[in-house]
Parts: C-alpha cells; structure tokens; sequence
C-alpha cells in the first residue's frame, strides 16, 4: 500500500494567508501532508512550480432555480457545475428560492431533486426568504437551520420577493437567535417601480435605461436601510453584489463602526459599465443584471475597494439566461422594454481565470486575498470551513493547478455553460485551471470533464462563525438598552 493515492510535486500554493513550495499527498480525497520530498503514490502530478489554490468556492449563483415570468434558467445542475469545474470552482452554492405563499420545507426537497443526479461537484444551498409566515419563522426555518441550511437571502425588491421593513425585522431577530448568517439584495423598491413607470411613459425602454431606473442611490439608501436594520437587531448581515462607490461606502461606514456588516461583489462591477447596456439594438440586454453596472470611475473604485478589505466575497452571481432563447433575454413581452428583460448574466466559469489574470497577474490583488475572496471567506461565512476553502492537512483535496499562457481572447465558444454569450467576449485573459481536483479526484485536465453527473455532494452547512455582539463601538453608552438584551 502507498502512502498516499496522489502527490502533487513542486506546488507554488496559495492560501488566505501564506505562499509557500511543498508538494501536496493526498489520501481518502483529503491533503494528508504538505511537505517537500514526499514519496509513495500510486498517482504524481507535477505541478513544476505553478501556482496551486483551493478550488473556488462560489457563494453565489443560480442553478434550475424556478422563475416566475416564463423565463427558464439556462443551466441546472449538470452544465452549471460542468462549467464551474472548468474555471475552477469545485463548491457551488445556489439558491433554493421560495415563492410567497410555498413550505420551505417543500422548496428544499424540490431544489435537491434538481441537484442530486447532476452535481459533478459539491454543492451546499442558501434559502431565499420571501414569506416569512408564522409558520416559517417559528418552525420551518428553525428546523432547517439546524439541518444544514444557515444562510438565507432575503429582498428588498421585486414584488414576487421582497420583504417588508417589518419582515426584514422578523428575520434578521430570526437569524440572531439561531446564528445564521443573512444576505441582503438592496435596492429601493419604489424608487426602481417608479423610475420603470416614468421612463416608459417617456418612450426610454431599451436595455440601457434599466441602469437609469436603478441608479446608484437607489442601492446606497437600501443598503443604509438594511444596514440599520442590522445594528437595531444585532444581527450581522452580508449585503450581496454591490455595484460602487455608494453602496460600498455605506458598508465601509458600517464596519468603521464596529457593526459585522460584509460584502460581496461580483466579476460584472470590474469588468462591465453602464455603457455596455447601450450596445446596439437589443444586444445591451445581455448585460443586464441587478444593480447594474456602473461608470469606469466605479468600476476603478471596486478594484481598489477589493484590495482594501472591505469585501469579503467575490462571486459570480450567475444567473443564467439565453439571449436568442423565447424562454431567455427575449422571452414573453421583453422586447417591449428593459422592464421585461430578466436580470442576471453567466459568470460560474469566467469567475476565477478573470480575477486570477486582472487582479492577481495584474497586480490589483495579492494572491492570499484571490482566495479569501474566492474560495476561504465564502467557505467560513457559510459554514463549510470544516473541508472547503483551503489547503490545509485535514481538508478535501479541492484543489486547482494554473496554466499561464500568453495573453488570450476570452470567448464564449471555450465555455461549458449552457448560456449563448458571455458578457465578458474578448476580454484577454493569461490564465486557466489546468488541473481541477474535487476531494482528490482529478475532474478537468487540460479542458477535458472526467466526472460523472451525480458524483457531487450535498454539504450541510455548519453555523457561521460564532455569532459576538453587533452592537457598534461608540464611546458613548446605549441610552436604552438595546434590543437584543430586551429581546434576547
Ligand atoms: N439578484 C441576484 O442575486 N441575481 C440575479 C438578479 C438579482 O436581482
Ligand atoms: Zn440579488
Ligand atoms: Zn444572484
């Protein structure tokens, strides 16, 4: 019997906090050792030198997840994961999403009947909360919490989603009680249902105007809101794909005052602009997503925010929908305007070969934070540090060898997805997952899948990091007390 089932020789790994040379044994589709000189494998894979990091973990995306408007995702489980195993993302995490009125118990079973014979990696899921009844709150959501699902997504639009103040309140005491973690999408609903009904009044209905109805006020004073929703409850919060300055700044504010305020962004507020939604014709609602993008002086200040550690996150958001497709960008009505166009773009395989090349091969990011961001910080804000985000003796062996090569066309013809464009088309890139492993399994190799569908794991989720008081540092004592020692 060897030592290990395999050696990755000459490793140049990355992680959240180290870079160091050491080949890798792997055992059981766990990293047993990291050391140099390491012997005794029925497999070795020379890594001579590249860099090695966890494989991706995508703390969100969209997968099968049912629509309400005619529309249909374009990918389920089996191409979705197909595709995020060849950019290197080895655990998903998509949303099993409640209509109003629905058992969360019953959207659960639904969501892992669409996941279990597909998944080609692991997979764990978040809820989307849109009608905390009595019944979800006082049982439902507690029961699934304990049974693995401790993160939850909660709205502040779309009428088919959203919460209430007072809902909003209802989870967010909820989640402190239980210690699970909740994710906002912030925007102003009124104000975006406004602007829609006014804009189109004024004949402005192509794709560009959707970022006009969704200026980024209407995020900045949403996620002001979610934020002091927050610091009322002493719940902590991570508000989800910012979009610029102004939302980040709220946030920025929020965490200088001791609040546990996180954020996440995602590849389309780095890589995309308002301007790519005035593209010809009908071509701009491919980049239509939700809060849109924003200017190039956004965009500059998300690379440095990035940097600077106010994100914790960086995810794809993938929500895929075809462009030529009646069930995709061009289904039902929407032709008669951006109101009708639904929101999101692809992005689980572009993810890590765009932020591996522009942020780590550019200089913008230092590579331990490439990780934290893509696959460590998602891992521990989701309770699944136990075996993912790392590269770590005790860890699965979700790991991914780069190829650097000579700078490239990004081109949707070389992805895995089942969507008919890439928003990102011809952006250059020096950098692809050679080497893609789940739980020692060698899953893509030099582009080619050897994975069956099905072989993916469901993974429960652990509570997030334990949950210490949200209460801001101010010098100046609570005048009252606060709610969650009143409300405990
Ligand atoms: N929110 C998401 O999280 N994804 C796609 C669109 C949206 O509004
Ligand atoms: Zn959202
Ligand atoms: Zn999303």
């Amino acid at each position: 019997m060897t030592a290990f089932d395999c050696i990755i020789r000459n490793s140049r790994v990355a992680t959240a906090s180290d870079v160091f040379e050491s080949d890798i044994g792997i055992r059981d589709g766990r990293v047993a050792a990291l050391a140099e000189n390491l012997s005794g494998a029925a497999e070795t894979i020379d890594a001579a030198g590249r860099w090695v990091t966890p494989g991706g973990v995508d703390g969100h995306c969209h997968l099968d997840q049912p629509t309400s408007d005619g529309t249909r995702m374009a990918d389920d489980f089996r191409s979705g994961t197909v595709s995020a195993a060849h950019g290197g993302t080895t655990t998903v995490i998509p949303f099993a999403c409640q209509f109003k009125g629905q058992s969360l118990n019953d959207v659960v079973a639904d969501y892992h009947a669409r996941a279990t014979d597909k998944a080609v990696i692991d997979y764990a899921f978040h809820l989307i909360i849109s009608d905390p009844s009595p019944a979800v709150l006082e049982t439902e959501l507690p029961a699934l919490i304990a049974r693995g699902y401790t993160h939850f997504k909660l709205y502040m639009t779309y009428d088919d989603m959203k919460l209430n103040d007072r809902q909003m309140l209802d989870v967010l005491e909820l989640a402190r009680r239980n210690g699970a973690m909740v994710m906002i999408h912030a925007e102003n609903s009124d104000c975006i249902g406004w602007l829609t009904d006014r804009l189109e009044q004024a004949g402005k209905t192509a794709p560009y105007y959707h970022a006009v109805s969704r200026p980024p006020v209407v995020e900045r004073e949403a996620t002001y809101r979610a934020i002091a929703f927050s610091d009322l409850m002493d719940t902590p919060i991570l508000i989800v794909h910012v979009s610029g300055r102004d939302a980040t700044e709220e946030i920025r504010r929020g965490q200088a005052r001791g609040l546990r305020i996180y954020g996440e962004t995602c590849p389309q507020y780095l890589f995309l602009t308002a301007a790519d939604l005035q593209k010809d014709g009908f071509e701009g609602a491919k980049c239509i997503c939700s809060p849109p993008p924003r200017t190039p002086a956004d965009q500059a200040y998300m690379w440095s925010a990035l940097a600077d550690g106010v994100f914790s996150i960086f995810s794809s958001d993938h929500a895929p929908f075809r462009f030529a497709d009646p069930q995709g960008k061009q289904h039902g009505r929407a032709q008669e305007g951006f109101r009708w166009v639904p929101n999101g773009i692809p992005g689980l395989e572009t993810r890590l070969p765009l932020l591996f090349t522009h942020g780590v091969l550019e200089g913008r990011i230092d590579i331990r934070d490439f990780v934290a961001l893509t696959a460590t910080n998602p891992a521990q804000m989701y309770g699944l540090d136990a075996a993912k985000g790392t590269i770590a003796v005790g860890a699965d062996a979700d790991i991914v060898i780069w190829d650097e090569k000579p700078p490239f066309p990004l081109t949707n013809d070389m992805l895995h997805h089942n969507v008919d464009y890439t928003p990102y088309e011809g952006i250059e890139l020096k950098a692809w997952p050679g080497i893609v492993m789940s739980r020692g399994a060698v899953i893509i190799r030099d582009g080619q899948l050897q994975a069956e569908p099905g072989r993916g794991r469901f993974l429960p989720s652990a509570l997030p990091a334990p949950a210490r008081p949200n209460r801001p540092e101010d010098p100046t004592p609570y005048f009252v007390e606060p709610v969650s020692e009143v409300l405990p």
